[in-house]
This record gives C-alpha cells, structure tokens and sequence, in this order.
C-alpha cells in the first residue's frame, strides 16, 4: 500500500478537497476561518499549503462564518457546503448556535473547532473548561445535540472513518445536518502515514429514495379518497429540485399548493395552484383551504407549528395527513401516512399512479381577495408625512426587485411579513431561514447567498435588532467585493415581541428601547456605523426615497445599506392564523387575564 506521511490536519484539508459533486465541482466549496492557538499551528499551517484548492476565508466571527456557510448552502439546495475551523473555548462555542441552526434547517455545514491536548500534556491547556467528575469532557460536547455528527479526533487515523461518515451526513438527503469533527489541538499537528487512495478523487452522488410500493399504494388510497386535498410545500421541494414535479402534480390532479417559508417560491405567486403562503403568517386564501381540507399533502415539510397553526389550523372533522418526506421521522408526524421517498421521484411516481384522477375546480375568488387585501397594505403610502410600516417597506422592495433578485430574512417582523407578503417569482428567489429564526443569520447569510449565486441581485432584510446583534460580516463582504445590498427596518426596538407581549396582555416593557432601563435615550446611528465598516450607506426618509435608493445599489459598486425608519406597532391585518404562545394562568394584570381566556378558548381548536 502506498502512503503518504502528512498531519491529520493536512490529511484532513487533502481529504476535503478530493470530495466531490455529481457535477464535478468541489463539495466543499470553502473553508471560513478564525484562528487561535486551538488552530493555527495545525489547521492554519496545513489550510495555508493547499489555498490554491481549497480557499479560506477570514471572517469576523464564528457563528456568523458558519452563517454565510450555512446560507451558500441552502441556497445551493445543498448541492455543496463549506466548512468553519476555530480554536478552542470561545470560538468552538460561538459556532453552537449555528450548529443548531443548520441542525433545525437540515442544512449541510461541517464545523471543525479545535479541542482540548489529546494527550493532555498541558493539562489544562488555556481555554479548556474542567469537569470534575469526567474527563473526557470538554466545551465541545455542547455540539452534540446540535451535530448530526459528531466526533472528536484524538488520534490522526481516526480521519480514516471520520472523515467519511462526515460526507456521507452531509451528502445524505435524508439525515443531512451540520457535522462537527472536534479535533485535539495536539493531534492536528501530528503526522501519519495515510493510504494515498484515500485523497484519491470521490464523487458523491444525490439519492434519490423512491417510495416502498404499498406505501404508495395507501398514499394513491388516501388521495382518490379524498374529496378536498391540498399540499403543503416545504423547504423539501427545493432540496429535492422538484418545483416543476411538483407544478405538474398540482396542475394535473387540480390539487391546490399552500407554501411554508421554507417552501417559500416553489410555485411562482401568481400560479393558478398557489393559494400562498401557509399558516400563522400565511395568506388568508391558503388558510381557507387548509381548515377546508379533508387530506393534508404534506410535500418535504417538517410541520413546524408556524405552518399548522400549533396544529389547530387543519380542522376538518375527518382530516387526515399524509406526508411525503425523504425522511422517515417527518413521515409519521401526527399519525400521518407516510410517504417516504424523495420529493421529485415521489411526486412524479405519484402523479403517474393517480393517472388521470383530478379534483374539482380550484376554490374561486380567495386568491383575489387575498391579493386585493395585500396589495393595499404594501402599496405606496399616500400620506408622506407618517412613519412607513414595514408594509410598504416590503412594497418598495417588490417594486424595485428584478427578475433574480433574492429577497432573504430570519428573524424579526419581516420574516412574517415577507411570508404573506412577498411576491416570490422563480424557485429560490425567496431565502428565510425560519427554522431557527435566528437574528444575526440576516448579513453573513446574505453574504453566503451572494457567494452561491454571484450573478443574482442580494437584498438582505433586517430589523435594527438584528442588525445590532450581529452585523460585522458587512466588513467581511465589503472586503471580499460582495455586493448585498442591506434594508435595516429600525423601529428603535424589538418591534415583533413588543407587539407579542401586548397580545399576550402584558404591558409593553423591554423590547422597544424606550421600554428599556435607559438613562440616555439610545440613539444608532446606522449610517454612520455601517459607513465605518467601508460599505455605501444612506439613510432615506420616505418609500419613494428608498424606491430610488433600491435601484442606486444595484449599480453601486460595494455593498450597500438603505437605512429607513419604520413605525413598530402596524401589523397586516389581513390573512394570518392563531399561534401556540402560553399566556399566564395567574396575573394581577386585567388584560393578562382576558388574554388567558382567549387562550383557553383558542386551545380548544387544537386538533
Ligand atoms: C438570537 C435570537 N435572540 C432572540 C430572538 C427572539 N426574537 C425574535 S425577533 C426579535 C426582535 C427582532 O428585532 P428587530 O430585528 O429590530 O425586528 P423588528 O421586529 O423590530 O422589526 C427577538 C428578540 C431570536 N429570534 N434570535
Ligand atoms: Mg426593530
């Protein structure tokens, strides 16, 4: 057997950048790196002698490097993945929250934070927290529950096994999820001699999981006997490529389509199938036929309870749930029939088993009266003297938007917002990550989707919450010529919560900042802050301002960010659907308790 002697880093970074996709592309298409004495020595030492293969970047932080990752991924349909190495302590655990990011999302990122002396010589080394009682714990177990791998080298052989299991995790449709190879800082460094087969080219190709063939039969059962189907299209349908699969289904059988965020511009908005967006902040059109539905068509949706309304929006006595999913776990949600299979196979070997069965006409006129009652509400304000709502920030946007423009978001109004409101045209137009919705995701993400698809216009939104969380990749993106261009909504607080507690009938305190324990009204000066970090950035002071300034970042040369002010309280007061938050059972506060009651009530209708 021929070997080659190198570190395990070396062997490691080697290894990476001889995986490759169906279309002869690297899988890892990167590596984003912090690094610290958990690091530099072996990873930085061995990423710095491949750079003509394997690029590395430098970002500010690790988590929101592990963003941008995470983003190129899911906007990639998890064709490729990049990888995060930091050093040991803080940096390993500031990438926990994007491990489980990327866990809930099902998205494919490979994080490798250094660990602790394997061989324990400096005991403890600088950063390594001490278990009294267990020794081989260290800060990296946190990744455990966040990881859908998760292994810890602690000799240089182990990448023998590790390091495939790795791929195959993030290459499998059905368990893909972040991987996390915590590799002892001592043992990057040593060497060993590897098989030469090892770094030898390997293609990893997509599986596409046909459906058992009685599992078929009960799905065609259940649809032929159904009177009133509908499908919910989830995140799945892009994974899988099947929005022309899933086009034909819908129009052929006449089955109407509703979309979760993450199923978001599978169907193009104004397709005869799309009732819109599903769920507590989806279309009033799709929730109508949700409640009539007596067949859920679950499509690649994992039934988060933004998409059933905390299970209280299917309510047709009789309903049933059928759930196709690459994934057997998603399959069997609330006794569903599961359907286990990939979305564009399934869908396809499903339609052909139905034959020529088609439902009656699709439900007239809620479409329009969905889209007569959203237009109004995103249009140009009349008035230019009042603070914008967030609306018609969203209006603007639209209107400016061009064909291959990516709208993207995470937490905040806006996700919600964009959810009813976006006009979402080619598949993957739209980008929420709404699985974690994780404020900071907004700018590192942007730049991940940029990076993915450079010849597509960025429009990353973002609250001033979020924006303040987290917001230093903006320097990364300006550095790295990224052009995104930035909307920070700033309504001088956390808008959404605030409007979430009075719901819930408490008092407005400590979201917006002036329900803060301030002694000097906080005041941010966004223009000014993002100008520090080298992009182009402006503050307008009405829609039509912020229509022009749209249009001026697409031709400016970095990266831009559009401040605007928006008023917090206005909500869409069209579409939309109850949501599962608990209200105290005991209060002093009168409206908490009137709350309770509605809650009490609204429970009732859970199903
Ligand atoms: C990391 C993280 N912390 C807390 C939350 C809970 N949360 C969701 S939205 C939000 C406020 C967002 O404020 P902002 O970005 O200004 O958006 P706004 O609602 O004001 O438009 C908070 C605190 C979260 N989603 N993510
Ligand atoms: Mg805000």
């Amino acid at each position: 057997m021929k070997t080659i002697r190198l570190t395990a880093a070396q062997a490691m970074v080697r290894y990476l950048a001889s995986q490759m996709t169906e279309e002869g592309e690297s899988f890892i298409a990167g590596m984003w790196a912090i690094f610290g004495h958990g690091n530099v020595a072996g990873m930085g030492e061995a990423l710095a002698g491949i750079k003509d293969k394997l690029t590395t970047y430098r970002g500010q932080n690790e988590q929101s490097m592990a963003h941008a990752a995470i983003a190129y991924s899911k906007q990639l349909r998890r064709r490729r993945a990049m990888a995060v190495t930091s050093s040991i302590g803080p940096g390993a655990t500031n990438m926990v929250t994007a491990a489980a990011l990327a866990h809930v999302n099902r998205l494919p990122v490979l994080l490798i934070p250094g660990d602790v002396f394997a061989n324990r010589g400096p005991d403890p080394v600088l950063q390594q927290i001490e278990d009294f009682g267990d020794g081989i714990v260290t800060v990296n177990d946190c990744f455990r529950p966040v990881s859908r791998y998760f292994d810890r080298i602690t000799r240089p052989e182990q990448l023998l096994t590790a390091l495939p299991r790795a791929m195959r995790i993030m290459t499998d449709p059905a368990e893909c999820g972040p991987v996390t190879l915590a590799f002892c800082q001592d043992v990057q460094a040593e060497a060993y001699d590897y098989p030469e087969s090892f770094f030898e080219k390997k293609t990893w190709y997509r599986r596409r999981p046909r459906p058992d063939e009685h599992e078929l039969r009960r799905a065609v059962d259940a649809i032929k006997a159904a009177r009133k189907p509908v499908i919910v299209a989830g995140g799945g349908v892009h994974f899988s490529d099947a929005t022309e699969e899933l086009k034909a289904f819908a129009e052929r059988h006449r089955v109407p389509v509703v979309e979760t965020q993450a199923g978001k511009s599978a169907l193009p908005w104004d397709h005869d199938a799309n009732f819109g967006p599903v769920g507590v902040t989806g279309a009033s059109s799709a929730n109508a036929v949700c409640a009539d539905a007596d067949l859920i068509i679950g499509a690649g949706t994992r039934f988060q309870d933004f998409t059933t309304g905390s299970w209280a929006l299917f309510r047709y006595p009789e309903r049933r749930i059928l759930s196709l999913n690459v994934q057997p776990y998603d399959s069997t949600k609330r006794d569903a029939i599961p359907l286990v299979c990939d979305a564009k196979a399934g869908l396809a070997l499903l339609s052909e088993a139905l034959g020529d069965h088609r439902f009656s006409e699709f439900p007239a006129n809620l479409k329009q009266a969905w889209l007569a009652g959203s237009d109004a509400i995103t249009a140009a304000p009349k008035d230019a003297n009042t603070l914008p709502t967030d609306m018609q920030v969203i209006g603007a946007v639209q209107r400016a938007a061009v064909d291959n423009t990516v709208v993207m978001c995470a937490a905040g109004t806006m996700p919600g917002e964009l959810h009813q409101l976006w006009k979402a045209g080619r598949p993957l137009s739209y980008h929420m990550e709404y699985g974690f919705s994780c404020m900071g995701y907004e700018i590192a993400g942007g730049l991940g989707i940029k990076m993915a698809e450079p010849d597509r216009d960025v429009i990353v939104m973002v609250g001033d919450g979020s924006y303040m969380m987290m917001n230093s990749e903006l320097a990364t993106a300006v550095a790295m010529g990224v052009k995104i261009t930035v909307v920070i909504t700033d309504n001088r607080g956390y808008g959404c919560i605030n409007r979430l507690q009075m719901a819930t009938g408490s008092a407005e305190f400590n979201n917006l900042y002036e329900h803060t324990s301030q002694t000097h009204a906080m005041q941010i000066d966004f223009v000014a802050h993002a100008a520090s970090m080298g992009a182009r950035a402006v503050k307008v002071a009405s829609i039509a301002e912020l229509e022009i300034e749209l249009e001026m970042a697409r031709d400016a040369e970095k990266a831009t960010v559009i401040v605007i002010d928006t008023d917090p309280y206005p909500t869409p007061d069209v579409g939309g659907f109850w949501w599962d938050v608990a209200v105290p059972e005991v209060s002093p506060r009168s409206q908490v308790n009137e709350a309770r009651l509605r809650y009490e009530t609204a429970l009732k209708e859970r199903r």
